[in-house]
């Protein structure tokens, strides 16, 4: 069939809307009508040619919503009409990484997924007769898009697709790093380095999860009302501290008749290196958590001294914020149903397929939180 989509031809060009082919689905693979889509920064990372897994042509988008309209021979999960959320970190509940309970990171089937490709090795996307890749596993800057079974998450269909979508990349990241990453507990002190579509849910999560104090950092002032808005208690701008940010935060957090200092938890979310240390080396002495959430370029690497670590800092990541899609994803969704969280006031712009390039500058500017594509 023909759809429409913003095509990812070369890296640091923008995307071009386009009519592509679209093979229906095969054993195992769903049809998936898109109706709604965020822009990730991850996108923007990958169009811009830092992603090592990056390939061209793609279609790009992994953060989207849609229905079900056709499925391949053998599926039984879903069916014609559900409401679903494609997940970029599917759950096939067999494989060795499922069944250790350790990890949300399924294997089944990251190698073709990363290849640009679907499970069977080949591509479901074409113009002219020539391939083009697909995205994440998901591909949802395309109107239609075909998915793996296994890489939907069934929701409830009362839900509205242009604020779920959030939920198939930000909402999770950043409300899961929180609450299955490092198990925030009541009463913990928190810095969030990063406040994008990113940051804020990291921000939300630790509202949710009890935490007292919330110091969030960011280059741009004007991200401050935006944290406030979602539990944050103090704002910090490098630029303006006047020292190494390092010390002056961990002056903020000192607690407790030793005057120590660093928070219990620190988050990562901008993707650069060097911010990543500051949040490490920014946690508390003997039991702080820094969790790295963003994304950083092909090539680059992290570094502190050892003795930061000797001296009992944990230094982790997160994918999806160690979500499982399938199993949890629903639930958010419903978390969201119920104003357990918020989404509406996050997504600051939207916009037809055909202005999608206009979402990427608006990040590019700082002025949006997210923008959603709206089919
Ligand atoms: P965003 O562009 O919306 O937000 C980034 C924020 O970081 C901005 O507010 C920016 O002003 C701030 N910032 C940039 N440099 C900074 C610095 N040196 N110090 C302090 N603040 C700084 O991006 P986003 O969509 O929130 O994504 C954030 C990161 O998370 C990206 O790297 C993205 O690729 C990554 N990501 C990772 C996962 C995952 O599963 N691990 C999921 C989604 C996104
Ligand atoms: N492909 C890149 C890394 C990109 C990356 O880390 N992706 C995250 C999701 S970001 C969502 O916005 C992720 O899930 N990683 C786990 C995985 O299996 O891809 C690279 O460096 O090669
Ligand atoms: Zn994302």
């Amino acid at each position: 069939m023909d759809v429409r989509a913003a095509v990812a031809l070369e890296a640091g060009k923008p995307l071009e809307v386009m009519t592509v082919q679209l093979e229906g689905p095969r054993a195992g693979e769903v049809l998936v009508e898109v109706k709604a889509t965020g822009i990730c920064h991850t996108d923007d990372f990958t169009l811009s040619g830092a992603d090592p897994e990056g390939l061209f042509p793609a279609i790009l988008g992994h953060e989207g919503a849609g229905i079900v309209v056709d499925v391949g021979p053998g599926v039984t999960s879903v069916r014609k009409g559900d409401h679903v959320i494609p997940l970029y970190t599917p759950e096939c509940r067999s494989c060795p990484s499922c069944l250790s309970r350790k990890t949300n990171l399924c294997t089944a089937i990251r190698a073709t997924q990363g290849q640009g490709l679907m499970p069977d090795g080949t591509s479901r996307f074409s113009i002219g007769g020539d391939k083009i890749h697909h995205y994440m596993g998901c591909s949802t800057f395309s109107n239609f898009t075909v998915l793996p079974e296994i890489a939907v998450a069934k929701v409830n269909p009362d839900a509205p697709f242009d604020k779920i979508c959030y939920i198939g990349c930000g909402v999770t990241t950043g409300i899961g790093a929180v609450i299955n990453t490092a198990r925030v507990e009541i009463g913990a002190t928190a810095i969030v380095f990063g406040l994008g579509g990113i940051g804020l849910n990291v921000i939300q999560g630790l509202r949710l999860a009890g935490a007292d104090m919330i110091i969030g950092v960011d280059l741009n002032n004007d991200k401050k009302p935006w944290g406030e808005k979602f539990g944050m208690t103090h704002f910090v701008n490098p630029k303006e501290v006047g020292e190494d940010i390092v010390p002056y935060l961990v002056n903020l957090t000192k607690r407790g008749a030793d005057q120590i200092g660093g928070a219990d938890y620190t988050f990562d979310c901008t993707g650069n290196t060097r911010v990543m240390r500051q949040a490490l080396e920014a946690s508390h002495r003997g039991w702080g958590k820094s969790v790295i959430i963003g994304v950083a370029g092909a090539g680059q690497e992290i570094s502190t001294r050892p003795f930061q670590l000797v001296t009992g800092r944990t230094w982790m990541g997160t994918a999806f914020g160690g979500a499982r899609g399938r199993t949890d994803v629903p639930k958010i969704v419903d978390w969201y149903m119920e104003g357990k969280i918020e989404i509406d006031p996050m997504i600051t712009h939207t916009m037809p397929l055909e202005d999608i390039n206009k979402g990427f500058e608006l990040m590019h500017s700082g002025e949006s939180i997210r923008s959603v594509v709206l089919y």
